[in-house]
Order: structure tokens, then sequence, then C-alpha cells
């Protein structure tokens, strides 16, 4: 069976489905395939953290509602080290806050509204593949239900994550890539307990690092620093509860609240680019081009402002016919990538343990981190950042 549409979009994550909502917006069709079921991409536990622009655009195109009414509205975080605790005020910092909301709620959004308004989406495609992208016929193929099904389109947004099937469809030598690994993951757990704190934690401890967040007042979402080759098995949940409480002490009577571990993971570390974040009538977005580590909280909102910025620019090309802003896709989304991954790096080297350092190497990382707590300039650096930085 083969189907027509303007846009034809690999991938059912926050990119390609804020995509398709942006695009209806906007009166340009498209179709959204995804290889998993509607099960599993919405109870896929993965960001937590939404900067205020990128609730601002969920609001602004209709699917904000729950959001709003269930989110946690944070105006700061705090940096743990040397047992003592270090508020950053984002509200007194920038004027702006964060809000907490699960990413897989984020994706139960999307995917109310475009099933609602009968945008097609088609769950547990297998064998796609993508091709005529370098000419003026793109074609998206795959199977569905057993049968083959195409779908010809103007343009294809790869939206498929950093193991899907657009990025390595680009010819090779098209594309340059930028990688950095780090000697450390985190394990995740998702908990039944209360947050340890009103707002986020990262604590920085010889030990090694751990982050304290929360998807709701009865959901904890707390991370510790491991191997990068640890397996959870490894990791027996009273072996997570203790190093908790010890990178996390106070020295006073702070304690982690603890409770039935619901979920438990690896979350792989590592910074990548791969530019430009297209080839032909191929668009890239989110993780399919770019990777940051988790710790400055960026991968959705980065996959989110690339969209916002590819439906603009799709929006004008229908409009008018114009080029201008599809040819300038890629350089725009990577001057905001890089300034994420620069933060993110940042933050990940700054909080944790790396198992080579040396003492020197110590002692300065403490005094960075006494720095940023000390300074208000620094504070507000980190502050500006982490919030979001303005989208164009
Ligand atoms: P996604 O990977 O979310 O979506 C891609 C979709 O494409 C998937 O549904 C996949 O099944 C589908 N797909 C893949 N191959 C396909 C094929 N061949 N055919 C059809 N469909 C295919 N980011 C933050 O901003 N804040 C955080 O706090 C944060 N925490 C994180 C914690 C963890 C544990 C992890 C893993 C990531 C975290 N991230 C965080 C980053 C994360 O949120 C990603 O940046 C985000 O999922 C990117 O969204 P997409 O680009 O839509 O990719
Ligand atoms: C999360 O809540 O899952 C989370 C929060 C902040 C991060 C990373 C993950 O930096």
């Amino acid at each position: 069976m083969r189907q027509r549409t303007q846009v034809g979009i690999v991938g059912a994550g926050p990119a390609g489905l804020f995509l398709s909502c942006l695009l209806a917006r906007a009166g340009i069709d498209s179709i959204v395939l995804e290889s998993r079921s509607r099960a599993y991409v919405e109870s896929r536990i993965r960001a937590g953290v939404l900067e205020q622009g990128t609730c601002d655009l969920l609001t602004e195109a209709g699917v904000g509602v729950r959001l709003r009414r269930e989110g946690l509205l944070h105006e700061g975080i705090q940096i743990r080290f040397g047992g003592g605790g270090h508020r950053i005020d984002f509200r007194a910092l920038t004027g702006k806050a964060i809000t907490v909301y699960g990413q897989h709620e984020v994706v139960k959004d999307l995917i109310a509204a475009h099933l609602a308004e009968g945008r097609p989406l088609h769950f547990e495609v297998s064998d796609a593949a993508i091709e005529g992208f370098e000419g003026d016929c793109p074609l998206i193929r795959c199977r569905r239900g057993g049968e083959v099904y195409e779908i010809a389109c103007d343009f294809i947004a790869g939206c498929d994550g950093f193991h899907g099937i657009c990025r390595p469809s680009i010819p090779a030598g098209r594309l340059t890539i930028y990688e950095r690994s780090y000697p450390f993951a985190w394990m995740g757990i998702l908990a039944e307990a209360p947050p340890a704190a009103a707002e986020l934690i990262y604590a920085h401890h010889e030990r090694g690092f751990a982050l304290l967040s929360m998807r709701s007042p009865t959901l904890a979402r707390l991370y510790v620093q491991c191997g990068p080759e640890d397996d959870v098995a490894d990791w027996p949940d009273a072996r997570v509860w203790e190093e908790l409480q010890r990178r996390a002490a106070t020295g006073g009577s702070f304690r982690v609240p603890e409770g039935p571990v619901l979920q438990k993971g690896v979350t792989p570390m590592r910074s990548f680019v791969a530019e430009p974040m297209r080839c032909g009538r191929l668009f890239l977005a989110g993780d399919a081009a770019h990777i940051v580590p988790p710790t400055g909280a960026k991968g959705m909102n980065l996959a989110i402002a690339d969209v916002h910025r590819l439906a603009r620019a799709l929006a004008a090309y229908y409009r008018s016919g114009a080029m201008a802003l599809l040819d300038g896709y890629s350089d725009g989304c990577l001057g905001r990538v890089w300034k994420a991954q620069r933060f993110s790096w940042w933050m990940t080297t700054m909080l944790h343990r790396h198992p080579d350092d040396s003492p020197f190497d110590r002692r300065r990382q403490l005094a960075e981190l006494d720095y940023l707590t000390g300074s208000e300039a620094a504070m507000r650096a980190l502050a500006e950042n982490y919030v979001g930085l303005p989208l164009e």
C-alpha cells in the first residue's frame, strides 16, 4: 500500500510527535511511523525536566493542559558537596523556572492529541527504510501488519533517536561526527517514595555523583554514578540506597526516603553531534542528530527546540516556496546544540568523580564547586543555561 503526505516522520518520541502537532497547526499533513507499541512509548521512563521555553511551546500548541496541572514548577536546584548544600535560585537569577514532568507524560499528551485530531500514527511498524531524499521524491518503506507500506512525501523528518535508521541512511562522508564518551554511567531507579527534597539535588561526593529527582509527590527518580560497563545485576536495590544515602549525606539528619523500586536501568553517558542535520529533503531532529549526557537535563528540550525550528521552516516553504529557513535549519539548530553540549559536558565534568583524577584534579574540582556556589555571576551562568537559553 502506498500513501502520500507532505512530511513523513520516522519516530514517535517527543521530536516526531511534537513536529506532527506543530505541522498540523500550520495546516501541513504528516504521517508518523513508530517501531514500538503505544504502550511501550507511553511507559518508557526518560527525561524529567522541561525548560520554561519547552513548556511554553507545548502550551501554545494546545498540548500543555495536563503539564500545567500536574507538572511540578521548580524555581531552583541544589548543588551538594563537602557535606553542604547550596541552592541555585533560578527565579532570582533569571526570572525563569523549570517544570518537572515525565517525558512519557509529554508523549502520552502528544499521542492523545494526535489521535483525537485524527492524524495518522502507525505503531509497531518494522523494517523501516528511507530513500529518494537526495532527489525530489523521498519515500519511506516499512512493514505494517506484515504488509509493505510506503509513504511518498515531500520531506522526511528523521526523529527516530540515536539508534534509528535515518542518520545511518545518509551516505558515508556526508556527515561529520563529533563524540565524546565518559568513564562512567548512571544507575537510575524509579521508586515509590516521596521526593528527597522540594527541588532537585545534584550531589558531588568522593564516592561518585548522585542525583535526587522526582516524578510526583509519591514517585522519586534517583540516579547514582556507576561504572561505564555496570549492569543492573551489579546494583541490587540495597546497594543503590546505600550509595544514595552516603553520597547525599550532609552530616545532619538528612536521609533519602526509601521505598519499593519500580524500575531500574543504566543511562549511558555520551556526547554526540552529527553535522549537518540535513541531507537533501531529509531533516534530522533530536537524538537522531545529537546526544548530551543527562546531567544538564537538555536532551528532550533540544529535541523540542529542533522541531520548533523545523516546523517554522516547513511552514514558510509551504506558504511561499521559500527555502531560506529550510536551508538555515541545520546551522540554526547546531548553534543551540553546541551550547547545550558545552553546558552538559561542564555539568558532567564538574559533578562526577573521574576515576583517573590526580589529587590536584580533585582539589581543583572542589575549588570549582566552591567558586560556583560562592559567585552570583557563576550561578547565573548555570541558571540561564539550565532554565533554557532563549528560543530564536
Ligand atoms: P526518542 O529516542 O525519544 O524517540 C525516537 C523514537 O523513534 C522512539 O520511540 C523509537 O522507538 C523510534 N524509532 C527508532 N527507530 C525506529 C525505526 N527504525 N522505525 C520507526 N521508529 C523508530 N533529556 C532531558 O531533556 N531531560 C532529562 O532529564 C533527561 N533524562 C534522561 C534520562 C534517561 C534515562 C535517558 C535515556 C535520556 C534522558 N534524556 C533527558 C534524553 C532524552 O530525553 C532524549 O533526548 C529524548 O528522548 C529525545 O527525543 P527524540 O529525539 O524524540 O528521540
Ligand atoms: C530526571 O528527573 O530524570 C532527571 C532530572 C535532571 C537531570 C537528568 C534526569 O539532569
